[in-house]
């Protein structure tokens, strides 16, 4: 099967060709398409549908969308859908690098005792303008006081997982991908592929 993501983010791309190994993975630039969709929806769910629903429109084949981001309970869910463009002084138009959002988290942050947060995943697959299915998974974890590990992308070197007594961004991909909120919505999204009739 072949499915087009809605995303222009590499670091997506790689995780998802991981997660989908049976699947070809096209992106809208695999196809030659400018693909930037506005994400004007206040929740991770709505964006992800609006994400796979314009680019249903453009390819008019199977897509398959991810909307996701850090929530940080301490601030009241920031960075939260606005994840991508947090801090951004212009709303999105210039965006701060991921070393750059996460000084700007860690000092927001600091002192703060309650550090728990959570990387939240809304993923969709839409079959045709009608038929569609998100989920919505989560990876819990703490704040750290500073970045570890070389791996993985965004929040990913301030993200504790206790369980594992190491930073998101020190685990190898297939470990992420075993635990993250993305590694969990994608395996509700294969159980739904695989439950499908040929
Ligand atoms: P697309 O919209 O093109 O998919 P994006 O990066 O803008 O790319 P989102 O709007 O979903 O994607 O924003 C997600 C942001 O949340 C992303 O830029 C990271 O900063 C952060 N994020 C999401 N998943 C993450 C992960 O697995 N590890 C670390 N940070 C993550």
């Amino acid at each position: 099967m072949t499915l087009f993501i809605a995303t222009n983010n590499a670091h997506k791309v790689k995780e998802l060709s991981e997660l989908f190994p049976g699947t070809l993975l096209r992106t809208p630039a695999d196809a030659g398409i400018e693909f930037d969709h506005d994400e004007t929806e206040d929740t991770f769910l709505g964006n992800s549908l609006g994400k796979a629903r314009a680019l249903f429109g453009l390819v008019k084949a199977p897509v398959l969308a991810d909307d996701s981001g850090l929530c940080v309970d301490a601030l009241g869910g920031a960075p939260g859908v606005r994840s991508a463009r947090y801090g951004s002084p212009d709303d999105g138009r210039t965006v701060l690098s991921a070393r750059e959002k996460n000084e700007l988290l860690l000092r927001q942050m600091t002192g703060r005792r309650d550090r728990t947060c959570r990387f939240v995943c809304a993923m969709t697959l839409m079959l045709s303008e009608h038929r569609f299915v998100s989920v919505q998974e989560t990876c819990e974890g703490r704040l750290l006081e500073s970045p570890r590990g070389m791996e993985g992308f965004g929040y990913d070197p301030v993200f504790f997982l206790p369980g594992e007594g190491l930073s998101m961004a020190e685990l190898t991909l297939e470990r992420k991908n075993a635990l993250s909120h993305r590694g969990r919505a994608a395996a509700r999204i294969l159980a739904v592929l695989a439950s499908l009739p040929d």
